[in-house]
C-alpha cells in the first residue's frame, strides 16, 4: 500500500472542549505523521468555500455557521492508505453510528458537531490540504 496522505480539521466543538491534545493523540497512536498543523479560525465565506460540494444540503447553512463560530486545528497526516485508514479512526458521521474506539465515538455531540473532518478521496485531500497550507508550512 502506498504512503499518502490525508486532511483533517479538530472542528469548533472540540477545540473549544479543550480536546486537541486528546484527539491528537489519538491521530499519532493510530500511526499517522503530522506533517503540517494550525489553529485558525475560518469565517463564513472560507467555511462556504470548503463545503460547496454540500451547497444544496439541507445541513448546508447549519454546517458553514457552525465551522465559523469558533477555531479549528487543521492538520495534513501521512500513513500508508491515510485516506480511507483515516476515516476508519474517525469513526462515521453520526456518533450514534460510530464505532466504540473511534474519535467521533469518544468526542463528538451530534451528527453536525463532530467533533472532526477527514477527507473522502485523494483527490481531496490534496485540495483541502493545499486551502490551508503553503509548501513551506510542510514537513
Ligand atoms: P466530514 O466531511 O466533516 O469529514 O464528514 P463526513 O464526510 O463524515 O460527512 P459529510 O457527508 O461530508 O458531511 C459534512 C459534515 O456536515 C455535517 N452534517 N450535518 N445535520 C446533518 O444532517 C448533517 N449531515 C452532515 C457534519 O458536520 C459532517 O461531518
Ligand atoms: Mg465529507
Amino acid at each position: 500500500m502506498a504512503t499518502n496522505q490525508t486532511f483533517t480539521m479538530i472542528k469548533p466543538d472540540a477545540v473549544q472542549d479543550n480536546h486537541i491534545g486528546a484527539i491528537t493523540q489519538m491521530i499519532e497512536a493510530g500511526g499517522f505523521r503530522i506533517v503540517a498543523l494550525k489553529k485558525t479560525k475560518l469565517t463564513s465565506e472560507r467555511a462556504g468555500q470548503f463545503y460547496e460540494v454540500h451547497k444544496e444540503r439541507p445541513f448546508y447553512e447549519g454546517l458553514v455557521n457552525y465551522m465559523s463560530s469558533g477555531p479549528i486545528v487543521a492538520m495534513i497526516l501521512e500513513k500508508e492508505n491515510a485516506v480511507a485508514d483515516f476515516r476508519k479512526l474517525i469513526g462515521a458521521t453520526n456518533p450514534a453510528q460510530a464505532e466504540e474506539g473511534t474519535i467521533r465515538k469518544k468526542f463528538a455531540k451530534s451528527v453536525e458537531a463532530n467533533a472532526v473532518h477527514g477527507s473522502d478521496s485523494d483527490e481531496n485531500a490534496q485540495i483541502e490540504g493545499d486551502f490551508f497550507f503553503a509548501a513551506d508550512e510542510r514537513f
